[in-house]
């Protein structure tokens, strides 16, 4: 996105004004006042206000249909990529959602999930390994990485089901962002007989770190899905700066 210098004086009081009008009263698709009503309102030229109108456009928050007029934008933060547990991305697609062979241990956290959740080596962490089902055909194999700290007692928590509905109703933790990486694989011998496929079938790895509100890392999660059965669906954006 170009950088554009920030209004100053009538600029940023008519860009405070409209802010306020998207966030305050106006929905999205609602129409903007026009260039005109706005310049003699700000006793300001139509340059300074398409500047203001433009900057906005930018960041996603307005768009522009010639002839037609300023819009509100709909908010982006609810339309990107979403961030779902197991359970609610399977829920969402009509699937039953199940778990195989849960392991729950309290170990320590090693070099590598030491680095990831930025904790010590040494510190413990709960780490969770099960075969994720969708109406009972399995799905995805799981890795999943807690610091012992915040969730005490899990090792030994009756559970089955949903890991971030015990987080949020046991332990008051709540994920709100995550960090992910995705790449190709094929599966090895074990996995592949875990996720009931041929030796050498084609996986996605998804690597997550995720976070609280408070920037919190709350887990480290290794996530190998069957590509025969998963897709990874995203609804993108032109960005308004780049034609
Ligand atoms: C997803 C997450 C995984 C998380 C799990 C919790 C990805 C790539 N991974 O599988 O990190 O532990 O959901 O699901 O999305 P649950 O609440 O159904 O146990």
């Amino acid at each position: 996105m170009p950088e554009t210098a920030r209004p100053t004086g009538k600029a940023a009081r008519l860009r405070e004004y409209l802010t306020g009008l998207i966030d305050g009263g106006l929905q999205p698709h609602d129409r903007m006042p026009t260039e005109r009503d706005l310049a003699e309102q700000f006793q300001t030229t139509r340059l300074t206000v398409r500047r203001v109108l433009d900057q906005l456009g930018h960041e996603g928050r307005l768009y522009r249909t010639q002839g037609a007029g300023t819009f509100v934008s709909e908010p982006r933060i609810a339309k990107s990529v979403d961030l779902t547990s197991f359970t609610t991305d399977m829920r969402a697609r009509g699937l039953k959602p199940g778990s195989l062979g849960t392991h729950v241990e309290c170990i320590a956290a090693g070099a590598e999930v030491g680095a990831e959740l930025h904790i010590s080596p040494r510190d413990l962490v709960v780490h969770i390994t099960r075969v994720r089902t969708a109406d009972g055909v399995p799905m995805c194999l799981e890795h999943c990485y807690m610091p012992a700290a915040l969730v005490p007692g899990l090792e030994t928590l009756q559970w089955d089901g949903s890991l971030y509905e015990v987080l949020s109703q046991t332990y008051g933790l709540n994920v709100e962002k995550a960090e992910q990486s995705i790449r190709a694989t094929v599966l090895g011998a074990d996995d592949a007989t875990a996720l009931s496929v041929p030796e050498f079938s084609p996986a996605f790895r998804v690597q997550r770190v995720a976070f609280d509100a408070r920037g919190r890392r709350l887990e480290f999660a290794l996530s190998t899905y069957r590509a025969d059965r998963y897709s990874y669906d995203m609804v993108i954006y032109r960005n308004p700066g780049n034609s």
